[in-house]
């Protein structure tokens, strides 16, 4: 059989539906091969809008998603990707091509050493040497990429290897259990949750991969112990929960860190470092922390205990064995859990025009379902949604909090409608972010995706802008002119609009919404308030007694 047959038949072996990217001539074998196999070649227009997509395949499934590129520059435009999914503990692979091994006519044209440029971002990287290895390297890449903590995985396919002849074999796929956690780090988790006076619960990244919001929520049920979350742990427990006590979007000092500061204990199931901290570890405060690995210690993280385990089972554990204790305190907990409430309401239905980011997540939250999805650029508009906007349901507010990378936003919100074609699925960026990827729109208009995209327009780079003024900066260097959007989206081939008042906003987006096709929203914004609201307030602020 051709090598590159093989490939294409070990990944079949492994379910891949779809490959993302960008083919070049290193890859023609592997094309032709691809040509008859039920997986489907999505092609893009630049490969880093294919390696987010298949990074959000990876986030979404659990199974790693597949993208596709040339060697050289095709293959450094996979970094940003590479690192996303990695940091982000998204599963994803990457294949590229690279000239012959043997014996090449080319000199070192286009020659960079993938291999080693992957290193540090990807769990393994591997270049094939022999056809008769494929089937072996394949499955071994899924399985790292898969295995907790998930993340990328490359292999690089030479073009005289792909058309080399090879022996037709591929691996059964074994299915692996997570271990459960040791039984002595459970009874010591019970002891020191049952022996806490005002214990807290923290939900982050880790448990929204493998889902375990049924058990997290069974868990909160019994106990009645009060729940935040991180940015990326939104929606495993439904935010309606009377528990909740709100999202820690940022680091410090917000109306939720009250109540952080005041829990003698807090349990942190599925968060680690990678992702921006959601509090500040101080001496005198216990952490358990749960987690598929052991904690990373950082100055700003040091758990006393680790429990390690699957997440989902290690929960289940807990619950059995704990008995609500009447010596909890959670009274204060839940008056912290008024005060954010009525701080996020401020300004929700404040009806200016340019729109505050304040409103837009009110209004998009009053017009979506449970299950619909929001997938976020990296802008200063992530802190108001992940502040402000309740999930309902896990993996329906999708945002990186762990790279955070500008770019994103439209290729995760074409896979996550991919994958949930009955889903509402809105993309919401920045007027930057937006542009870095936004050659995206012909593939979402191509796969005929019915999305909406939201441009918060304020025509500059306004997270930074933000950060400068908390600095005491002048205001220098970060603003800039846009195109024309409404007709940037129409040369596409999708709809474009641009709301004339926060009104005629909520039409436009409830119409886009219950429509067809690809409609891009140009929507001013206005931040004015984000200084004064995100900084001095909350500098200012005293918690309540
Ligand atoms: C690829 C990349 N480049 C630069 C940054 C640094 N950065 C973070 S947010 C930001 C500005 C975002 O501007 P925009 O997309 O317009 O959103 P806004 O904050 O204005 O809402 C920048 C430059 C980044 N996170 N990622």
């Amino acid at each position: 059989m051709k090598a590159s047959d093989l490939f294409v038949k070990a990944l079949e072996n492994e379910g891949v539906e779809y490959i993302f990217g960008i083919p070049g001539e290193e890859n023609l074998d592997f094309l032709d091969s691809l040509k008859n196999s039920p997986i489907k070649l999505i092609l893009t227009r630049h490969e880093q809008g294919a390696g987010f997509m298949a990074a959000t395949y990876g986030r979404l499934t659990g199974k790693p998603g597949v993208c596709l590129s040339t060697l050289g520059p095709g293959a450094t435009n996979f970094v940003t990707p590479a690192a996303y999914a990695q940091l982000g503990g998204m599963p994803m692979l990457m294949i590229t091509g690279q000239k012959p091994i043997k014996e090449s006519k080319q000199g070192q044209f286009q020659i960079v050493d993938i291999v080693n440029m992957m290193r540090p971002i990807t769990k393994f990287t591997k270049q094939v040497v022999h056809g008769n290895t494929i089937a072996a390297i394949v499955r071994e890449a899924f399985r790292v990429s898969m295995e907790e903590r998930p993340g990328a995985v490359h292999i690089e396919l030479p073009e005289d290897i792909a058309a080399e002849e090879s022996d037709e074999y591929v691996y059964q796929i074994a299915e692996v259990r997570r271990p459960d956690a040791d039984a002595k780090a459970i009874s010591r988790a019970v002891e020191k949750i049952e022996a806490a006076k005002m214990p807290l619960l923290l939900i982050g990244a880790g448990a929204n991969r493998k889902r375990a919001s049924v058990a997290l929520t069974e868990f909160v049920d019994k106990t009645g112990i009060p729940f935040f979350n991180t940015q990326m742990g939104k929606g495993v427990i439904d935010e309606h929960h009377e528990c909740y006590l709100g999202t820690a979007a940022l680091s410090a000092a917000d109306y939720l860190h009250c109540a952080v500061e005041r829990a003698d204990l807090i349990i942190n199931v599925g968060h680690d470092v990678i992702e921006k901290p959601p509090f500040f570890m101080k001496d005198g405060q216990e952490v358990i922390h749960i987690n598929f690995s052991d904690a990373q210690i950082d100055s700003v993280y040091y758990p006393q205990i680790d429990v390690v385990g699957d997440v989902a089972t290690t929960i289940q554990h807990l619950t059995e064995a704990l008995t609500p204790q009447s010596h909890w305190d959670f009274e204060y907990f839940h008056r912290v859990r008024k005060e954010v409430v009525t701080r996020i309401a401020t300004y929700s239905h404040d009806e200016r025009f340019p729109v505050l980011p304040q409103s837009v997540v009110a209004l998009m939250r009053e017009e979506l379902d449970s299950d619909s999805i929001i997938a976020l650029d990296n802008g200063v508009y992530k802190i108001w949604f992940a502040r402000n906007y309740p999930c309902y349901e896990s993996n329906t507010l999708l945002l990186d909090n762990a790279l955070a990378t500008m770019g994103a936003g439209l290729p995760s919100a074409m896979m996550a409608k991919m994958i949930n074609p009955e889903s509402k699925v809105v993309a919401v960026c920045g007027d930057g972010g937006f542009m870095m990827n936004s050659q995206e729109l012909e593939t979402a208009v191509r796969l005929g995706l019915d999305m909406v995209v939201v441009i918060l327009n304020d025509s500059a780079y306004g997270m930074i802008k933000w950060k400068q003024e908390g600095m005491g900066f002048n205001n220098f260097g970060l603003d800039y002119n846009n195109p024309d959007f409404v007709k940037y989206a129409e040369s596409y081939g999708a709809t474009g609009h641009r709301p004339t008042s926060y009104d005629d906003f909520r039409e436009v987006f409830k119409m886009a919404t219950n429509s067809k096709g690809v409609h891009l929203i140009d929507l001013a914004v206005d931040y004015s308030l984000n200084h004064e609201i995100l900084n001095v307030r909350l500098q200012q602020k005293h918690c309540i007694v």
